[in-house]
């Protein structure tokens, strides 16, 4: 057998295997919303070996990679049978994305692939790409993944190679092996992406959030938070599709946002995790915001707390799409703690852990956006201000 075959496999092999072993310890100091980690938890190296590299040295006396993985990114997550999984979507060097799942039995660290991706069934319109999906344990019994289906514009001018249709795709499962695949799921708009099933009945109806949009980038005149029901899951059509949390100028949503995973029910209300879209000179910037809404009435939001909740840090604001934080799937356990998946720049996933007091303290006592800079100044002189007192009487008490 030839050396390089031989040395190659050994190295990568032993390689791959401290990369998946690898510790991830939160990283000290954060701002007590939440603590990062010091690793990404899942990045295109994590992916198998035996899915990139020809194993017969017959055939790849090289020990090269003859299908490479790109990158690994936003993962929908679903807490089972006390093991953490994400199903993260996986681009591969031709661009396109596919399903896979990881487990970790912490949720923080040793995240393996398993042995082969999802083969996700396809409609008679077949996916061109298929992305982003959320998991969502329904109280109808099933698991479901929704995810985004993109297709080439049939009516995109000649030469057009670019304009695509993005719907909703909807899969359901129960054990996260054998998928069945539904109908897409119909509306008004021409586009829609960051689709997500709400976890309960609402009037008896499965529910939605939606992001309705007039381009395949461009949100147009449409994009916010939309909100709609559907009676049917197999073909689930949304006849009213009303917006519950709007883009608005000289925020950090104003070019466009998105529901991330399904909300965490909690005793306040629904905990949210979206994100939002703004404009720069080197590009859109996309960072997690977080919300609450009704416990009876989802679709009515109940505090927005201002500004981002994440932001791309370091290393995390590089990647093949930089300036992006994106977060499709949360864990939230019993004991309240809530793991927090987001991925940086298109390129690799991340965990943020925090609790659930923590978040609903975050969202109940974090300050809307003001929309304008006196105002805001004015929030944070009044922060100042009760400081001061309450510091100047700890002194006195001294
Ligand atoms: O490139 C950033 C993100 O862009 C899209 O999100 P949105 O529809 O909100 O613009 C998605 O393609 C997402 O996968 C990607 O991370």
């Amino acid at each position: 057998m030839n050396m390089t075959y031989n040395l190659r496999r050994e190295a990568l092999t032993k390689q791959h295997e401290q990369l998946i072993q690898r510790t991830n310890r939160p990283v000290p100091l954060g701002n007590g919303i939440f603590d990062r980690y010091e690793h990404p938890v899942l990045t295109a190296d994590h992916a198998p070996l035996t899915w990139r590299y020809d194993f017969n040295p017959e055939t790849n006396p090289y020990f090269m990679e003859r299908l490479g993985i790109n990158c690994v990114f936003n993962p929908g997550a679903i807490y089972l049978n006390g093991k953490f999984y994400l199903v993260a979507r996986v681009e591969g060097n031709d661009r396109k994305s596919f399903f896979a799942i990881a487990e970790s039995s912490n949720g923080t660290d040793g995240f393996r692939f398993w042995d082969e991706p999802i083969v996700m069934p396809e409609t008679n319109d077949p996916d061109i790409n298929v992305y982003d999906m959320r998991l969502v344990q329904h109280e109808d019994g099933w698991i479901y993944g929704l995810f985004c289906t993109e297709r080439k514009d049939p009516d995109a001018p000649r030469g057009d190679l670019s304009s695509a249709i993005a719907q909703c795709g909807i899969a359901r499962t129960r054990d996260l092996k054998s998928w069945q695949r539904l109908a897409d799921l119909k509306t008004a708009s021409n586009q829609q992406r960051n689709v997500v099933l709400h976890p309960t009945f609402i009037d008896g109806q499965y529910a939605f959030y939606t992001r309705p949009q007039d381009g395949f980038i461009d949100t147009g005149s449409g994009g916010g938070i939309g909100w709609g029901l559907s009676e049917s899951i197999e073909q689930a059509v949304i006849e009213q599709e009303i917006i519950i949390d709007e883009r608005h100028y000289h925020t950090i949503k104003e070019v466009k946002n998105g529901q991330g995973p399904a909300p965490i029910r909690t005793d306040r209300g629904w905990l949210h995790i979206a994100h939002g879209v703004r404009n720069t000179a080197a590009g859109l910037r996309y960072v997690l915001y977080a919300f609450l809404s009704d416990l009876d009435e989802p679709q009515r939001v109940t505090h927005r707390p201002g500004g981002h909740l994440i932001a791309p840090q370091g290393e995390e604001r590089v990647g093949d799409v930089s300036n992006v934080t994106f977060c499709n799937g949360v864990i939230a356990r019993d004991n309240g703690e809530v793991y927090i998946y987001y991925a940086s720049s298109d390129t690799r996933c991340h965990v943020a852990v925090s609790t659930v007091d923590r978040l609903l303290d975050y969202v109940m006592n974090t300050p809307e956006d003001p929309l304008r800079s006196y105002a805001s100044v004015q929030q944070r002189v009044s922060l100042i201000e009760r400081n001061r007192a309450y510091l100047s009487s700890e002194t006195a008490q001294v």
